[in-house]
């Protein structure tokens, strides 16, 4: 356990990896990322330095350790004399092994920085989703906007399983949607074929379980359902859609950058 609270907290924003050629297919990796040392003085973590070297002050010896993936802490140890420099060492470790082990003693003049990561920076969360820190900040989820799911937000839940939150309505014709159950065969029609409980149906009026089985508002109603932005991802993107012949009336769009596909 570490005996003391870590109590400083510097903040480096936005520090960008400026050294060393990139090529064209590695330039996504250039990173900026925004992070905090918490550091501890007077004290040294022994057992996991990788590299050490001379370093004017603590800031530039923690700047190395952002340019270095691996590094997790540094010790610092400040000069003895004015116009002298320090010297740095990068760490490089497990982050409970800080916490669990004895390994971080008290020695004067040596201050121990941990790197704490905040995983949110990158944007992890896809299709709007909001990224949340957990604990202390070594880990995050995501909290997924109506319509998508996954750890990432990465995966379409357009099945209407939990309604059609997040879709935008126009018109009447999808004032009772989304559809329970298999409303067509209900009234002795070509059973729908859906997927799961609950779909889209614009001739149908079966919002609820209570509802009447095989009840239709018919084909009078007009309107549109447009669901919310969302990226696609991979090669392949796939619908299960039915209805009836006339494209000027009835149809699905993907619309991709404000055009129809
Ligand atoms: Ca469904």
């Amino acid at each position: 356990m570490l005996r003391k609270a870590l109590h400083a907290i510097i903040l480096i924003a936005f520090q960008r990896e400026t050294s060393g050629e990139v090529s064209p297919n590695q330039k996504s990796s250039v990173f900026s990322r925004s992070v905090y040392f918490m550091t501890m003085n007077n004290n040294r973590l022994h057992g996991y330095v990788v590299e050490r070297f001379q370093s004017a002050s603590l800031l530039l010896c923690n700047q190395k350790c952002l340019r270095r993936e691996w590094c997790t802490s540094t010790n610092f140890k400040a000069p003895e004399q004015s116009g002298k420099t320090g010297t740095c060492g990068l760490n490089k470790h497990s982050y409970s092994s800080v916490f669990e082990s004895a390994s971080l003693r008290e020695e004067d003049g040596v201050t121990f920085s941990l790197l704490v990561k905040f995983p949110c920076h990158s944007k992890p969360c896809l299709n709007n989703g909001i990224c949340v820190q957990d604990g202390a900040g070594l880990s995050f989820h995501c909290v997924c906007k109506a319509g998508f799911a996954g750890t990432r937000c990465q995966a379409c839940k357009f099945d209407f399983e939990d309604g059609k939150d997040g879709w935008e309505k126009t018109g009447t014709t999808f004032n009772n949607q989304p559809t329970y159950g298999d409303n067509p065969t209900a009234r002795k029609r070509e059973p729908a074929k859906q997927q799961g409980d609950w779909w889209i149906g614009g001739y149908e009026d079966r919002p609820s379980e209570a509802a009447t089985p095989g009840r239709i508002q018919g084909d009078g109603p007009r309107g549109t359902l447009t669901s919310p932005f969302f990226k696609i991802i991979g090669a392949n993107i796939t619908f299960l859609i039915g209805g009836g012949c006339r494209m000027d009336f009835i149809r699905a769009e993907l619309v991709i950058n404000d055009q129809v596909e």
